[in-house]
């Protein structure tokens, strides 16, 4: 290899170095920007005493969020939906915030066999917070205390949905 080819491909090298380099700060800057936006957010977020959630639930099992944040000490207003037309016996929707002392697939195990109690469990220290069940077109509202920080499990307990429908609860 000349020195003359040598030259030139360290010149490529250099100037696809270069636009590789430029594109990255062009990304960072995007993103410390939605970094520092969210920090805004997350900061206005904390500083509440009430928190508000609406979360929606639908004919095809699913909800809408799999995570949801809220922060110690908050209240959380929480808004579940059925924007579906299903009945509830045939597509009933709940939220359940479980304890973090049972797995997910253990709690709607035993969710399974309590249908009497709308699929809530009797033993009351599995169940941080629930809402009714609901059918299609309906809308029910909990408010409750945040469990201290930690990262929870949220589900529907109707019999079968579980394995779509859930998410973690995040207390920050
Ligand atoms: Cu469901």
């Amino acid at each position: 290899m000349g020195v003359k080819k040598i030259f030139s491909s360290l010149l490529v090298t250099c100037s696809i170095a270069a636009v590789v380099s430029s594109c990255n700060s062009t990304s960072k800057d995007n993103q410390s920007d939605n970094n520092i936006e969210n920090a805004e957010i997350e900061a206005k977020l904390s500083k509440q005493d009430t928190i508000t959630i609406v979360l929606e639930s639908n004919d095809k099992m699913q909800f809408d969020k799999t995570e949801i944040v809220v922060y110690d000490g908050q209240t959380v207003v929480l808004t579940l939906k059925h924007t579906g037309s299903m009945p509830k016996s045939a597509m009933g929707h709940n939220f359940v915030l479980i304890n973090n002392t049972i797995s997910v697939s253990d709690y709607a195990n035993k969710a399974m066999k309590a249908k009497d109690n709308e699929y809530i469990p009797e033993d009351a220290s599995l169940t941080l917070a629930h809402t009714k069940m609901i059918g299609g077109g309906d809308s029910t509202e909990i408010i409750f205390s945040a469990p201290k920080a930690g990262t929870y499990d949220f589900l529907c307990s109707f019999p079968g949905h579980y394995s779509i429908m859930k998410g973690k609860f995040f207390v920050k």
